[in-house]
This record gives structure tokens, C-alpha cells and sequence, in this order.
């Protein structure tokens, strides 16, 4: 039975002959990219030859080069004979030129003309894992740890070779082992042991292991009676754990660190800044090459009148003060992971240090492993949106780097994987680890690109398989954004585990923990004014945008209710009440998931019987839930705004 344990690595029965393809020279990541190709391409395919730039043979081809992780895949003749040469820079470079031949055969079949170069624009492209050491996954929803740190670092289960494998093949080139709401445990001689095991495993395919720290550690489990980052038996501290942890792994990538948020200590709790902390942490992997992602994610109760302003707050008068060894890692949006979020006012308002972006895989707020929602077009609108700081400013420039002229550029997606046999829930999560590996790889490649490819590597080439799976694909998000609440609404889920409908909740200990605190929807009206009248976020971003923002008329509706108040009667620009919008947009959300279930059915028969049920049975608990959300949020609305429907659209349930 095919449960999708092979993700986007879907190779042929009958494979080349092994010695048509050939390596010149001798490495664990050259012999990893020559075995995936003897496993992976199609019986009669080749010559192949892998080799780096520097080869003779390759020297002669006089090839472009592409950097330090790019690839060339192109046919020359080589020693009188017709060759397909894989080859880069570094072996690195082969290496993702290998994956790359891979999909190219996968996506377009053997006969197809090849010719391939590319270069990723971000450097560092990470999973964070969430996981913690006693298995259980902090938001994920696909069984347990995939680290079984029980049996490490002695059993080094094949399944992580697989990872390695399915990560390499999208270029991710780091994994941040452990979660950031972390244990001081995990940097103990046992853990860095058992990381150092992976780390071995995961180095012929290009992935470097991180941890996350806990700030606390000197006193957890170095006895000292503070954290402080400005005292030198800290620092002393911090410094003799980077040295313990690249004894045991010398490539190791460094630390990633969530500070004074939700509780986590942090070097506020000293009275110093995020600044301080960071640097601290800094000089001492700095001697090793390591680097620190340091979180903006700042959630404490310091900001009650708009959480949305903590972060910005918090991080822009650090500007210019952070280490060069230091990346300060900024979630897409200023709450937390929504269906629909503007995009951080972070982006383009530090130009003097390096921001990664963090993007969440794991659906947390979006129907955790069941309901269908691919996440590319999410992850898109925030790379393509305009920070309003210099033309042509988007945030993918921000975070490539390209804009304020830094290289030290990351982009990273809290994972979704677990042990589950097809690693992410269910085969369609998958299609979010894809487009974010292939969107950390190069921000410019579109949603629809992505998701054709996924869909030949997962489901076959067959054009009604493919135009089936991909539309279903390019229009699951936004319904998701419709049924559980649009027009810029957020965090209306249910409280604590965010799964369901829940904008009616209240007495929770905190304001900004109550769904009422995002909405503010009374008899007159709803939604958060962020304008001047209000928190004044808007005034975060650069001032065109601002301008822009502050004013309903001219803020994209998709985040109306974001930035503003309005009348339930408010006019949009169809000419429909905001009210009829609103409601209808939960109908069409609904309706959305009804055709995609249709459609699916009628590709039974035409994808494998284990993953089409599976993925049947969620369709059909996402179209349950879809009614859900609709109905118990239409009927809290009414009970709140004393309004009729709309005219035509069914009572709630
Ligand atoms: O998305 C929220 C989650 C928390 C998470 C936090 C964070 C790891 O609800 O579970 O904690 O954000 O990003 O730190």
C-alpha cells in the first residue's frame, strides 16, 4: 500500500544501470548525490557524469559558474561521448544539481530537453522543529518527534537518512533540532551527543543542526546565580558550551533563540536588551564560524493596547547594534501564524541588520493536519509585499538580502513533520514542507510552479491528475481565510489548541488572549482600528504605506478589519454592506472545500486507494468543519450585531 512515506522522491521501478552514471572524486556528499541519481532516474537514462568545477573535464566545458550552492545540469561531450555533466562549485552544488536533474525527470518526463542552472537566493534555509526531548511536538499534528532521543545516538534510524534526503532535494540546508520554547537539557553532554549523531547523518546531504538555547542555562546547569548577559561568568559560560558542542560537531550552525516571549527567559529579565543577549551568545560561537537567529517574537504583557506593535517596538531602536554573526528572525505577520496577516512592519524598518523570515508549515491556525490548505500563496503574498521603503522594496528583497546589502540571509519554516508514515499528516501537508524549502530556495518561483511540480513528483504527470490536484491546491487557502473568518479577521479560533471557531470566548487571564480583543465587534460595528483613531500600528510602516493603510478606502480589503473599525453597514467597493460581504464569504468558503471534494472524488481510482482515502475522509471533515466555522460564527455575529442574513443565504445550523 503506498502511504506517501516517499514524499517527492517517487522514483521509477526500473532504475539506470549504476555504472551510467559516474563521480569523479571521492566524498560522502558526491557518493550521496551519484546514489540518489542511481536510484532515482529511469532505466536507459545517462551517461551521467558528477563532478565540481574544479575537474578537468569540467574546467575544459568552460561552464558558468553559479556560487557556492548553485548547479549546472547540462549535456557536453566528455571524453568523446554524449554526457549529461552534473556539476558546481562544491560539491554542494552537485549535490542539489542531482535533486534538480531528479525533479526535472519527474516533472517533465525523461525526453525532455535538459538544461539546468540555478542558485538559491537565501543562504540559510531552515526547519525549525518544535520538538520536544520527550517526543511530543509543540503544533504538531503528525504523530511524535521524528528524533527518537531515547535510542540516539547509538541507532541511527534510516528514516533520518531520509529526511536528510527528502530536505536535500529541495535545497533546505538547515534544522534547528529542538524546540524554542526549549529545555536547558538539551545542551547536557547526553543531547549533544545524540544531535551530534544526526548531525553526521544530515552532513552528506548539506544540513547543518542547530539548537535552540534556553537564555537560563548558565544557571540550570552551570550553577551560576544569574544569566545576565553582561556578566563575564556567563559569558565565560555560553562560551565553554559552544566550544563542548563543536568538539562533538564542527559544523554545527549555531543557536536560535526565543527570548522574553510567553514566559521564556530572556536578558530583559536583567534589564538588558535583546541586543545584549544576542551578542553574547554570538562571540561565543563566533570562533567556531556559528551564528545566532535570534526571535523577534516578543509576546509578553508589556504592550496591552496592541500586541501587534510589540516586536517593532522592542526591536527597531536595536538597529545597527546587533553582531555580525547575529540574524534576527521575524515571523511573516505581527500576531502569530493567521490565515491572512499583513506582512511584519519589521520588514524594511531594520536596513542595518539581517532579518530571516519565519513562516509557519505546520498548520496551526489553519486546521492543524486535517483540513487542506497549501500554504504557498500565503507564503508568497508576504515575499511580495510592498515594504513602501524604496521602489521596488518587497520583503523577498528584504530577507534575500539584494535590498540593504546583506548576506547573511535566512528563511525559516517551523516544520510539520512528525513520525506519521507520510511525515506531515497527510499526503496534501506535504505540498507545504515542498513549496517552502523550494520558496526558501528562490522567493520568486510562483504558487501555481510550485504546486505543478509537487503535483507531478507526488501524484504522477497525468494531465487530469495534475489540473485536478493543483487547482484544488491553489484555492484551499483562501478558502480557509473565508470560512473561518475574512476580510482581515483574526485569531478567532478557539483558545489553546486553535482548532476551531471560538470569537466568542472571554474571561481569559489576559485581554489580548480573548478573540473579542481582535475582532471589538459590538452592536455597530467590528474589527481593530490600528489607525491613529487607534493603536496607530499602521504607523509602523514606512510612510507612503502608512498613508495608505490608514485610510479603509485604500487598504487592500483582504485586511480591512486588520487596521480598521468599521460600520457593519460600511460600503465596499462591490457596492455590498460589510456585513453581506463578510457573510457570504463563509457560504463561498464552504462551497470552495464542497467542489474540491467533488473534485477529488473524481479522481478516485486515478491516485493510489491509501492516499486518496485518506485524503477523502479529511475533505469531508474539512467540509463539515467548514459548515461549522461558518455557522457558529455567523450565528455569534448576529447574536452580536442583531442583523438578518443576507437575503437567500441559509439560517446557521
Ligand atoms: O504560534 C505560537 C504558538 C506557540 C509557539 C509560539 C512561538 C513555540 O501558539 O506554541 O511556541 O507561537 O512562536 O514561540
Amino acid at each position: 500500500p503506498d502511504d506517501g512515506y516517499r514524499l517527492w522522491m517517487r522514483y521509477p521501478d526500473r532504475t539506470i544501470a549504476p555504472d551510467a552514471v559516474t563521480v569523479r572524486g571521492r566524498s560522502a556528499m558526491l557518493d550521496a548525490a551519484a546514489a540518489e541519481l542511481r536510484r532515482g532516474l529511469p532505466a536507459g537514462f545517462g551517461p551521467v557524469l558528477l563532478a565540481t568545477a574544479t575537474d578537468p573535464a569540467v574546467q575544459a566545458l568552460r561552464l558558468p559558474s553559479e556560487g557556492p550552492e548553485g548547479y549546472v545540469v547540462r549535456r557536453a561531450t566528455v571524453d568523446g561521448r554524449p554526457t549529461l555533466v552534473v556539476t558546481g562549485d562544491s560539491e554542494r552544488g552537485v549535490l542539489y544539481g542531482a535533486f534538480a536533474l531528479l525533479r526535472q525527470v519527474a516533472v517533465n518526463g525523461a525526453a525532455a530537453p535538459i538544461n539546468l542552472r540555478s542558485r538559491p537566493r537565501i543562504a540559510l534555509r531552515v526547519l525549525d522543529h518544535w520538538d520536544n526531548l520527550d517526543g511530543v511536538v509543540e503544533r504538531g499534528y503528525a504523530g511524535k518527534s521524528l528524533w527518537d532521543w531515547w535510542t540516539l545516538p547509538d541507532y541511527k534510524d534510516p528514516r533520518y537518512t531520509d529526511y536528510a534526503r527528502a530536505n536535500a532535494a529541495i535545497g533546505i540546508n538547515g534544522a534547528v533540532l529542538n524546540n524554542v520554547n526549549a529545555k536547558a537539557e538539551s545542551l547536557t553532554a547526553p543531547y549533544i551527543a545524540k544531535a551530534a549523531a544526526l548531525a553526521d547523518i544530515f552532513r552528506p546531504y548539506g544540513i547543518k543542526v542547530y539548537l535552540s538555547a534556553r537564555f537560563s542555562a548558565p544557571i540550570e546547569l552551570g550553577g551560576l546565580k544569574t544569566a545576565d548577559p553582561r556578566d563575564p561568568a556567563v559569558a565565560r559560560w555560553w562560551r565553554a558550551k559552544a566550544d563542548e558542542i563543536y568538539r562533538a560537531i564542527p559544523d554545527f550552525g549555531g543557536f536560535l533563540v526565543k527570548a522574553n516571549s510567553e514566559g521564556q527567559p530572556g536578558p530583559r529579565d536583567y534589564g538588558a536588551t535583546h541586543a545584549d543577549g544576542a551578542n553574547m551568545l554570538a562571540a561565543a560561537v563566533k570562533p567556531h564560524g556559528g551564528i545566532v537567529m535570534w526571535r523577534a517574537f516578543v509576546y509578553a504583557d508589556t504592550d496591552p493596547d496592541d500586541r501587534a506593535k510589540q516586536a517593532y517596538d522592542e526591536f527597531k531602536p536595536l538597529d545597527g547594534r546587533f553582531a555580525d554573526n547575529v540574524v534576527v528572525q521575524v515571523k511573516n505577520g505581527a500576531i502569530d501564524f493567521q490565515p491572512r496577516e499583513p506582512f511584519h512592519p519589521l520588514f524594511g524598518a531594520m536596513p542595518k541588520t539581517p532579518l530571516m523570515i519565519e513562516f509557519q508549515i505546520t498548520k496551526e491556525y489553519l486546521g492543524f493536519a486535517t483540513h487542506l490548505a497549501y500554504l504557498a500563496p500565503l507564503f508568497a503574498e508576504t515575499l511580495d509585499a510592498e515594504t513602501g521603503t524604496a521602489p521596488g522594496a518587497t520583503v523577498a528583497r528584504v530577507v534575500d538580502g539584494s535590498l540593504e546589502g546583506h548576506t547573511l540571509t535566512g528563511m525559516a519554516g517551523v516544520a510539520n513533520i512528525g513520525d506519521s508514515r507520510d511525515w506531515t499528516g497527510s499526503p496534501f501537508n506535504q505540498a507545504n514542507w515542498y513549496a517552502f524549502g523550494r520558496l526558501a530556495w528562490d522567493p520568486g518561483l510562483t504558487p501555481e510552479a510550485i504546486a505543478r511540480e509537487w503535483t507531478a513528483q507526488t501524484f504522477g504527470r497525468d494531465p487530469e491528475v495534475m489540473r485536478t490536484v493543483t487547482a484544488m491546491l491553489m484555492r484551499s487557502r483562501e478558502a480557509v481565510v473565508d470560512y473561518t473568518g475574512a476580510l482581515g479577521l483574526a485569531h478567532l479560533m478557539a483558545t489553546g489548541h486553535h482548532y476551531g471557531p471560538g470569537p466568542w470566548v472571554s474571561e481569559l487571564k489576559r485581554p489580548e488572549w480573548n478573540p473579542v480583543y481582535y475582532h471589538r465587534a459590538d452592536r455597530n460595528g467590528i474589527g481593530f482600528d490600528r489607525t491613529r483613531t487607534g493603536s496607530n500600528a499602521v504607523a509602523q510602516y514606512a510612510p507612503a504605506l502608512a498613508a495608505k493603510l490608514a485610510d479603509p478606502r485604500t487598504t487592500p480589503e483582504g485586511e480591512l478589519l486588520w487596521f480598521h473599525h468599521l460600520s457593519w453597514d460600511y460600503r465596499l467597493a462591490s457596492g455590498q454592506t460589510l456585513w453581506e460581504t463578510l457573510a457570504r464569504r463563509y457560504d463561498r468558503g464552504v462551497a470552495t472545500v464542497a467542489a474540491m471534494r467533488r473534485e477529488w472524488e473524481g479522481l478516485r481510482g486515478q491516485v493510489d486507494p491509501q492516499r486518496w482515502a485518506k485524503t477523502a475522509t479529511f475533505l469531508a471533515v474539512q467540509e463539515r468543519e467548514a459548515r461549522w466555522w461558518r455557522d457558529a460564527s455567523l450565528a455569534y455575529w448576529m447574536s452580536v450585531n442583531r442583523r438578518p442574513l443576507p437575503a437567500g443565504m441559509a439560517p446557521p445550523a
